[in-house]
C-alpha cells in the first residue's frame, strides 16, 4: 500500500449536505427509488434481516409504507417460508391460493385457521377442488363455544350456489359485484366449478389505505428473505422461492468471499430462480462491490461495521466508515447500473439523504425500527420507561440460537465449523432501544425528513438528489453545533433523540 494513511474514511457525522437553490417544496418531493435492477419502491427503506427486527409483521408494515422487509434467517427453513407466505397472503388483488376448508372439518378447526392466517372466513371445497360453500364469521356466530368442536362445517356454511366470478375478473367488476350482492368475499371459479382464487373487500380497502405499497404484478406485497451460503442454504432458497419470495438476500458479514459469490452465481444462472432478484452483501470497498456485481447480484448491500449493535470494527479491527464505504462501492455499481443499499449506522432521518448522495439508492435500518410495535419481541420496562430488545446477529445470543445447525446466523460470520458455543467469537452485542410506536409513524417521520433534505437541496426526485447533492466535511465543533446545544431539552421531539 503506497500511501496507507492518505485515504480517509468518513461517516454520517463527518459530513453535511450543502443547501442549494430550490424550487421544490417538501410535499412535492418524490421519494421513489430502485431496490434492485428490476424492482422499484416508493420509499427507499428496508428493514434489517435481524431476529429482533424483521418477521412477517414488520415485512407487511414496511411493504405497506412503500419499503420492504427482509425476513431474518435465525429460524428453520419451514418457519421462514411460512413468514414469506404470510406476507404474500396478507393483501392482494386476488389470492391465487386461498386457505380453504372442507365440509367435514369442524367449526373449531375453521376458527383456528382463521386465527392463524388472520382471515375472517374460508371457501369450502370438496375432493377435486369443487367449491361447495363458504364459511365466514356470519355463519359461525351462533355456534356456542361448547359446540364448536362437534359442529361440522357442512351444517353451518353458506351452501353453493354462491355468488362467484370467473378467473381474470377485472377489479371494477369485482367491486360492482361486492356492492350489488352485499358480500365481502368473492370466490373465483374455473369452467368446472373448481375454486381457483378469492377476492376480498378487505384487500380493496387496504389498497386505498396504502396507495404507495410495494406490490408485485399480482397485487401482493413484496418481501425479501435472507439466506447464507453454507449447509442447507440452497434448500432454504428453494423453499423461499416456493413460498413466493420476491428477493433473496445473501446475507453475510463479508460478501467478497468465494462461498457467497458462488451461491449468487448459482442463483442467477438457475432458470428456476429467474423471477427472483438476488441481493449480495456485505462489502465496503470498490473491489468488493465489483466482485458481487460480477457474480450477478441485482443489488449490492454495503456496510462492514457501521451497525449500532456491531463490534466487528473493534473485535477484528476491520471496516470502512459508512459514507466512504457507500461512495467507494457506488463507483463500481454506477458503472454497472446496479443499485447500492446502505446498510447500518443510520441514526437520524438526515442520514438517509447523506447515504443517497454518497451513492446508495436505498438504506437498510435496524435500530431505528427495532423499537416499533411490529418488531418481534415484547416490550420491556426499565424504570417505568418502555424498551424493546435489539441484538446483533453476531451477538453471542444470536449465534448460539439453534446450536450447531449450519444455515442460521453463524455462517453470517463464517463460524459454522466452530465446535462449541464457548468457542464462538461474537461480533455484536445485545441491548435494547426505546419503544417507538407503530412503524407507520416512524416511517412517516423518516420520509418527512428526507423530503426536507430534498427541498433544501432542490431535488424533486431521488435520482436528482443523488446527482445534485454535494457534501461538506465537518469537524467535531461542527457536529456539536448541528445538534441542539447549550439548552436543556424539555419536550421530546418525535424525530430527535440524543
Ligand atoms: P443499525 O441500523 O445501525 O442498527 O444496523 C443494522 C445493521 O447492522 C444490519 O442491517 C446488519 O447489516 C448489521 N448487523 C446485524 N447484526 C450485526 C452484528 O451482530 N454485528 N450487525
Amino acid at each position: 500500500q503506497p500511501d496507507p494513511f492518505g485515504f480517509i474514511g468518513l461517516t454520517y457525522d463527518d459530513v453535511m449536505l450543502l443547501p442549494g437553490h430550490t424550487d421544490v417544496i417538501p410535499s412535492e418531493a418524490d421519494t421513489s427509488t430502485r431496490l434492485t435492477r428490476r424492482i422499484t419502491m416508493s420509499a427507499p427503506l428496508l428493514s434489517s434481516a435481524m431476529d429482533t427486527v424483521t418477521e412477517s409483521r414488520m415485512a407487511i408494515a414496511m411493504a405497506r409504507q412503500g419499503g420492504i422487509g427482509v425476513l431474518h434467517r435465525n429460524l428453520s427453513i419451514a418457519d421462514q417460508a411460512e413468514h414469506v407466505d404470510r406476507v404474500k397472503r396478507s393483501e392482494s388483488g386476488m389470492i391465487t391460493n386461498p386457505v380453504t376448508t372442507t365440509p367435514d372439518a369442524t367449526v373449531a378447526e375453521v376458527d383456528a385457521l382463521c386465527g392463524q392466517f388472520r382471515v375472517s372466513g374460508l371457501p369450502v371445497i370438496e375432493g377435486d377442488g369443487k367449491l361447495v360453500g363458504i364459511i365466514t364469521n356470519r355463519d359461525m356466530r351462533f355456534v356456542s363455544p361448547f359446540e364448536k368442536a362437534t359442529t361440522l362445517v357442512r351444517d353451518v356454511m353458506t351452501k353453493a350456489p354462491l355468488i362467484t366470478a370467473p378467473v381474470g375478473v377485472d377489479p371494477d367488476s369485482a367491486v360492482a359485484i361486492f356492492a350489488q350482492h352485499k358480500i365481502e368475499k368473492l370466490p373465483l371459479v374455473d369452467g368446472n366449478g373448481r375454486l381457483s382464487g378469492l377476492i376480498t373487500v378487505k384487500d380493496f380497502e387496504k389498497t386505498e389505505k396504502y396507495p404507495n405499497a410495494t406490490k408485485d404484478g399480482e397485487g401482493r406485497l413484496r418481501v425479501g428473505a435472507a439466506i447464507g451460503f453454507f449447509g442447507d442454504a440452497w434448500e432454504r432458497a428453494g423453499a423461499l422461492l416456493d413460498a413466493g419470495v420476491d428477493v433473496i438476500v445473501v446475507d453475510t458479514a463479508n460478501g467478497d468471499s468465494s462461498g457467497v459469490l458462488d451461491i449468487i452465481r448459482r442463483l442467477k444462472s438457475d432458470p428456476a430462480f429467474a423471477a427472483v432478484d438476488v441481493i449480495g452483501g456485505n462489502v465496503a470497498t470498490r473491489s468488493g462491490a465489483k466482485s458481487l456485481i460480477e457474480a450477478g447480484a441485482d443489488a449490492i448491500k454495503v456496510g462492514v461495521g457501521p451497525g449500532s449493535i456491531c463490534t466487528t470494527r473493534v473485535v477484528a479491527g476491520v471496516g470502512v466508515p459508512q459514507v466512504t464505504a457507500v461512495y467507494e462501492a457506488s463507483l463500481a455499481a454506477r458503472e454497472a447500473d446496479v443499485p447500492v443499499i446502505a446498510d447500518g449506522g443510520l441514526q437520524y432521518s438526515g442520514d438517509i439523504a447523506k447515504a443517497l448522495v454518497a451513492g446508495a439508492e436505498t438504506v437498510m435500518l435496524g435500530s431505528l425500527l427495532a423499537g416499533t410495535d411490529e418488531s418481534p419481541g415484547d416490550l420491556v420496562y426499565v424504570n417505568g420507561k418502555q424498551f424493546k430488545k435489539y441484538r446483533g446477529m453476531g451477538s453471542l445470543g444470536a449465534l448460539q440460537t439453534r446450536g450447531k445447525k449450519t444455515s442460521y446466523s453463524r455462517d453470517r460470520y463464517f463460524q459454522s465449523d466452530v465446535p462449541s458455543d464457548e468457542q464462538l467469537i461474537a461480533e455484536g452485542i445485545e441491548g435494547q432501544v426505546p419503544y417507538r410506536g407503530p412503524v407507520g409513524s416512524v416511517v412517516y417521520q423518516l420520509l418527512g425528513g428526507l423530503r426536507q433534505s430534498m427541498f433544501y437541496t432542490g431535488a424533486r426526485t431521488i435520482p436528482e438528489l443523488r446527482a445534485k447533492g454535494k457534501f461538506v466535511r465537518i469537524t467535531a465543533a461542527g457536529l456539536k453545533e448541528s445538534h441542539p446545544h447549550d439548552v436543556q431539552m424539555v419536550v421530546e421531539a418525535p424525530n430527535y433523540r440524543r
